[in-house]
């Protein structure tokens, strides 16, 4: 099972058998003050800076989010991409909630994106899909449809197996259907990640294809969050997510050792790699 996203110039591989991918969250104003008002200047500056930084610290795909209040996105996304686009060569991963801004984001895009999201509801299987065909791009499938995000695994799991087969009834093969079984905070709801990890564990058996997660969401409200962070991050890897969401500059020490301990990493070759780089004060 092989996902393959690229740029102009470099491919992706996402698949069980290969070394996590780091898709950075960064460029999302949800809780950044600086880059909300930035972006509401039209200024993307902030933008790539993000960039720059998060695949400096690992991250070998992108999220690119500016949705906030004040901001169209439908002008907005396709900006940020085509800025991101004119500092880095990784693979974009293109997220809105809004299918005009995703239409318009793939526009200007120069290779094979990753679609963020398309979620279980009808109006979203019909508007999202056909975009993610007409422009050969893959896509994120959020476990979630018009009653919200179910409390128990199995309805997220059926979820998932509607939309990887409402997918391929659009021509787009189910390597290219990335699943989100999404994580919501244990601040707020005590089983919110253990639902989420069982979820993980039976589409990787049922379904078997890749997944996604934005995790920081895991520890929303709560302090310390990037112990959280690393700790449900390890787990989630252990049950199946091989592409998650999160922030490169924790997150990549953790998954490196997560491939370790996971057999994904032939004579602990990447760690050591890793290592080296930190203790001689790179990376
Ligand atoms: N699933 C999918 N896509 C997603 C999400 C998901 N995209 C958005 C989000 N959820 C994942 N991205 C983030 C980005 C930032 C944070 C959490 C998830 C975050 N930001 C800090 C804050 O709000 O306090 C800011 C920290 C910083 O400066 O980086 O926590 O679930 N498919």
């Amino acid at each position: 099972m092989e996902t393959r996203i690229y740029s102009n110039t470099q491919e992706v591989i996402i698949s069980p058998d290969r070394p996590t991918v780091i898709i950075g969250e960064r460029i999302n104003p949800t809780g950044k003050k600086r880059l909300a008002a930035s972006l509401a200047e039209k200024d993307m500056s902030r933008v790539r800076r993000l960039a720059l930084s998060q695949v400096k610290d690992g991250a070998t795909v992108l999220d690119v989010n500016v949705g906030a209040a004040g901001v169209n996105e439908v002008e907005l996304l396709p900006m940020a991409i085509q800025a991101v686009m004119e500092v880095t060569d990784v693979p974009l991963c293109i997220d809105s909630a809004n299918a005009a801004a995703l239409e318009a984001a793939l526009q200007v895009y120069k290779g094979k994106a990753l679609i963020n999201s398309v979620n279980g509801e009808e109006a979203s299987l019909e508007r999202v899909l056909p975009l993610a065909k007409e422009y050969g791009a893959a896509v994120i499938g959020l476990t979630m449809d018009d009653s919200g995000i179910p409390q128990d695994p199995a309805t997220r799991v059926a979820i998932a197996a509607k939309i990887v087969e409402r997918a391929e009834s659009y021509g787009i093969p189910r390597e290219d259907v990335l699943i989100d079984c999404l994580a919501l905070s244990v601040g707020a709801d005590s089983q919110a990640a253990k639902v989420t990890l069982e979820a993980i564990q039976r589409v990787r058996e049922e379904l078997g294809v890749n997944m996604t997660l934005g995790a920081s969401n895991v520890s929303f409200g709560l302090p310390d969050r990037e112990a959280i962070n690393s700790v449900f991050l390890a787990m989630v890897l252990a049950a199946g997510v091989n592409a998650p969401i999160v922030n490169p500059k924790h997150a990549r020490k953790v998954a490196i050792i997560a491939d370790l301990l996971l057999g994904r990493d032939e004579f602990a070759m990447n760690y050591i790699t890793f290592y080296r780089q930190q203790s001689q004060g790179r990376d």
